[in-house]
């Protein structure tokens, strides 16, 4: 959840500045119709953000959140017309999206980079969420990014799976899912939220955190619902979607990496995996190299690079919960996954 003002969006292939400048007289015109919407959605207290609003069961940002906004997916849900080729990286905020952008991007663009042991690749300039536009920016304008030698485009989303576009949904192209341990999402998400707090508001604290999550109030949330319909959606169209963890990726980097190149459609050849390419991959976008390179600078206003990277580990929860607040996590997430094969446990995932 890169919390883009609309007035700082900039997305490309290769990004630059002014790849695009946002037109606020045509935003305004092409958003202002779903405004009124939302004063007859329930609303709660936000994390960043003043206020969250509820649609369709799941909790939303206001037009001033721009691409993050209700008002935004509103108008995707009206106008977007995917394609059968399109690629869809589709995650709850905290739960990975940075990294699994970096990867995808690498994985998709890697002939462009191959001379050059991937040196001048924009990952090592770039945060990842300028190389790969979240869906939503296309209401802004055209920020498409389109893969090497082919017609796909690569998009990410929060989007819940009874928002999504329905041409995404109808057009059999490829949505890589990837969740993360409620828990550590939890965590992840108090300290982002507390890094973008301006003066203005005071520290969220984390016993508040903690109900709020756990009564689903969180962007896109609930986080339980937001996973599960993902899943449903997996068993169904297992060719469409793939269906990743966090913590199975931090585990089996390598074997994850290649399997997701398999679905994306350019699986490692032979060759490639003999002169280490999979390997530089991992590298390329392991936390160690993306928190080195996104040190310093913002990404947007108030949004420092380096809000993406604060870990990067698998069971930082074990720091931050009591032993009572671990119970009731762990009771919801019983109750609301029973019969799904979902574990978080390392090593212990399931399908793919
Ligand atoms: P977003 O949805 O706002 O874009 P997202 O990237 O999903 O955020 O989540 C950030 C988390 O991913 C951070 O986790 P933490 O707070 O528990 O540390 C961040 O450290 C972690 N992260 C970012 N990049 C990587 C990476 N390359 N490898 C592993 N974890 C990463």
């Amino acid at each position: 959840m890169s919390l883009i003002n609309a007035s700082s969006l900039s997305f490309a292939t290769v990004p630059s500045e002014n790849d695009h400048k946002l037109n606020k007289a045509d935003l305004d015109l092409t958003l202002d119709r779903y405004t009124d919407m939302l004063t007859t959605c329930p609303k709660d207290k936000g994390w960043v953000s003043e206020n969250l609003y509820m649609y369709k069961g799941f909790w939303h940002f206001n037009f001033s959140y721009g691409v993050f906004s209700l008002e935004a997916m509103m108008s995707m849900q009206d106008t977007f017309q995917a394609q059968p080729t399109d690629i869809y990286l589709i995650t709850l905020p905290k739960s990975g999206t940075t990294w699994i952008k970096a990867l995808a991007y690498a994985i998709v663009n890697r002939e462009r980079y191959k001379n050059n042991t991937l040196s001048s690749h924009p990952l090592l300039t770039y945060n990842p969420h300028k190389c790969v536009p979240f869906l939503e920016s296309e209401v802004f304008g055209k920020t498409s990014v389109y893969v090497d030698g082919c017609l796909s485009r690569l998009f990410a989303t929060h989007i819940p799976y009874s928002s999504l576009p329905k041409s995404i949904l109808d057009s059999g192209c490829r949505i890589v899912y990837m969740c993360r341990n409620p828990k550590d999402v939890l965590v992840s998400l108090f300290h982002f939220t507390n890094k973008l707090r301006d003066k203005s508001r005071c520290r969220m604290a984390f016993d508040e955190a903690f109900e709020m999550f756990s009564k689903g109030v969180m962007p896109y949330g609930p986080y339980w619902d937001h996973v599960k319909a993902y899943y449903n959606f997996s068993l169904k169209h297992p060719n469409n979607i793939l269906f990743l963890t966090y913590e199975d990726m931090k585990e089996n980097t390598v074997n994850k990496v290649k399997l997701l190149a398999e679905f994306l459609g350019c699986a490692f050849t032979k060759e490639e995996e003999a002169r280490g390419v999979v390997d530089e991959i991992v590298r390329l976008c392991s936390f160690k190299k993306l928190s080195e390179v996104n040190k310093h600078g913002d990404f947007s206003e108030g949004v420092p690079n380096d809000a993406f990277f604060r870990e990067g580990k698998v069971g930082d929860w074990r720091s931050h919960l009591t032993n009572e607040m671990t119970k009731v996590l762990n009771q919801i997430t019983k109750e609301k996954f029973h019969g799904l094969d979902i574990s978080f446990e390392v090593g212990a995932l399931v399908r793919n």
